[in-house]
């Protein structure tokens, strides 16, 4: 049900700074930009220049407003990893599969996330200190 690690979340403040400098410092390209208002987050996904489709991203997540989820984590932690997403089939078989192993799934039912995905989360203190991401990407079925 799970198919690949899909991205890395990592939580700035500056999203232009973040995003040119994985362009200048490692080549990744900017392959999608949205804003999120229901997640607080505006977001882009980078992928290594020259990787194959399906590869692992980078998602840089920089706060929209002092409420967002990011800017807390940034308040807490300073800026860095905040999450990582897993790609599934299907998400609803995985939130039950958890469920059925009491391991804590954050929404009751997937929320929009990038790209008219799916999306869910597990509770770090359920996934060993990570906030873990279900994606199911769109026209998954
Ligand atoms: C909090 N904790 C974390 C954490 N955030 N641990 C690891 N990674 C994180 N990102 C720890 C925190 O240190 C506490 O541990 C404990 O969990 C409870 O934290 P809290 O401060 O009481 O809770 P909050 O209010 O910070 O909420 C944490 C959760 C929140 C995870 C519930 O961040 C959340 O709802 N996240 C899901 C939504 C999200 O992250 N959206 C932005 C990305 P101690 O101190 O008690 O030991 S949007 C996105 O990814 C999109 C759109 C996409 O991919 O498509």
């Amino acid at each position: 049900l799970v198919t690949a690690v899909d991205h890395v979340g990592i939580a700035v403040s500056d999203f232009d700074a973040a995003t040119t400098w994985y362009r200048d410092a490692l080549g990744f390209d900017n392959v999608h930009e949205e804003i999120n208002e229901e997640q607080g987050v505006r977001e882009a996904m980078l992928a290594p220049a020259g990787a194959p489709d399906g590869s692992a991203m980078v998602q840089i997540l920089a706060p929209l407003s002092d409420t967002s989820t990011i800017a807390k984590f940034i308040d807490k932690n300073g800026p860095g990893l905040q999450q990582m997403a897993v790609r599934v089939t299907d998400i609803d078989a995985v939130m039950a599969h958890l469920a059925a192993h009491d391991i804590r799934v954050l929404y009751p039912e997937p929320k929009k996330g990038t790209a008219h995905s799916r999306i869910n989360f597990v509770h770090p203190k359920d996934a060993g200190g990570v906030l873990l991401e279900l994606v199911e990407p769109a026209g998954t079925h």
